[in-house]
């Protein structure tokens, strides 16, 4: 490539780049469910990652200005809000399958997310992670921000000729500026594997309160019953005890096979507000979608009000990507103006939003009637819902 080739190359890189980093969103025109808007595209995508991650920007040593180490996927962030800017937490996937942390801002949160200049260089522990992922940023009353995410090694037991089979477990870090982290112990729990760890952000009987997902093996719960709820006294030496499942799994529902639970519950005047996910078997694969649910305010592990079904389910180009029929959050921003920002990943690919309200969030969870269950049960409500409609309208 002459010189000039390699300068035209570079600046419709640089221009592409530009341009997907500038573009507004809109909201998406054909959905309308009145719980949330839906966008037209996702917020971030491995090519908003920026052109120095990826290229090697040197003449005399990529003269061709080849994609040294591309990006894979970028989903399934964190999020957080500071001084009136959305950051996300994103998991960046890279072409070699490994997963790190970078942040991502935006003033508007559903559009122009950039990246800060550098990813998140996580401090290791005794034992190295071999992969991390889905990081949950909460904003503790003791005045640190934790993360905690998923932190995936190798099982040492698995024979010789495994080459899959890992350990996940719950990687702690905090920090007060989002630059330097300080890396805590991974949590020690009575389960053999654990996933989807969310650490509430009040003092529960003075101690640190966690949501974890105990769970058997690497991708089975087993049995681990669904999304439970421990104490721990002290955060820089993290041990739980037994683990009280507040959230099962159940027969033929979209929990039915796992769920888990996404970021931080929202705090409200009405209780815990919570979005998690849940998954249930298809003969095409596991299907993933997300639910919500509130508990009690003074109680955070009580759930008062369980709405049936899904709050949001991939549509269109979100069911496919590198692990398909997938949505899954765990971050999402409550302003103080009531705005609710949710970010999902879909199919393990890219990042979106959808947006709403604290109090149509409230009035979903109250009101939506509870899963009863069996099919028969399911045809009275609805019978119920379409006679007082229809006495409604005949007066
Ligand atoms: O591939 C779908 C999701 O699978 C895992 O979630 P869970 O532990 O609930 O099965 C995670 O690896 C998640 O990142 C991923 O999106």
């Amino acid at each position: 490539m002459t010189r000039s080739a390699f300068l035209t190359r570079l600046s419709a890189l640089q221009e592409r780049h530009r341009a997907i980093l500038a573009r507004r969103n809109t909201v998406d025109p054909d959905w309308d469910n009145g719980w949330y808007q839906r966008y037209l595209y996702p917020v971030l995508t491995a090519e908003h990652v920026p052109l120095d991650w990826r290229y090697d920007l040197d003449e005399s040593t990529n003269p061709r200005l080849l994609e040294r180490m591309a990006v894979n996927s970028v989903f399934n962030a964190g999020a957080f809000e500071v001084q009136g800017k959305i950051c996300l937490v994103c998991r960046v996937e890279g072409a070699d399958r490994k997963s790190f942390f970078a942040i991502a801002e935006s003033s508007t949160g559903v559009d122009q997310f950039s990246f800060w200049d550098e990813p998140i260089h996580l401090p290791q522990t005794a034992d190295p992670d071999v992969n991390v992922y889905d990081m949950r940023v909460t904003l503790h009353e003791d005045g640190h921000a934790y993360g905690t995410f998923c932190t995936e090694r190798k099982d040492p037991s698995a024979p010789f000729c495994d080459t899959s089979s890992a350990v996940a477990a719950c990687g702690i870090v905090r920090t007060k500026d989002f630059i330097h982290w300080e890396r805590l112990p991974d949590l020690v729990s009575e389960s053999p594997q654990q996933r989807n760890v969310v650490l509430h952000p009040k003092y529960v009987d003075g101690q640190y309160a966690l949501y974890t997902r105990p769970q058997d093996g690497f991708i089975e719960t087993g049995s681990g019953g669904g999304i439970a709820w421990a104490l721990c006294r002290d955060i820089a030496d993290p041990r739980i005890g037994q683990e009280q499942v507040i959230d099962p799994r159940r027969y033929h529902t979209i929990n039915e096979v796992k769920n888990g639970m996404g970021a931080p519950p929202i705090e409200t005047d009405e209780g815990w507000l919570h979005i998690a996910h849940g998954v249930r078997n298809t003969a095409a694969g596991l299907r993933y979608v997300l639910y919500a649910f509130l508990c009690a305010k003074d109680e955070p592990y009580r759930v008062i009000h369980r709405p049936g079904g899904y709050f949001l389910a991939p549509q269109g180009d979100e069911r496919i990507g590198d692990v398909s029929n997938v949505v899954f959050s765990n971050g999402v921003v409550a302003r103080a103006s009531g705005e609710v920002f949710i970010y999902y990943g879909s199919s393990d690919t890219r990042t979106h939003v959808a947006t709403t309200t604290v109090a149509t969030l409230l009035d979903y969870v109250k009101n939506t009637p509870e899963d009863p269950l069996l099919s028969h049960r399911c045809v009275e409500q609805r019978l119920d819902l379409i006679r007082r409609n229809r006495r409604r309208t005949s007066v």
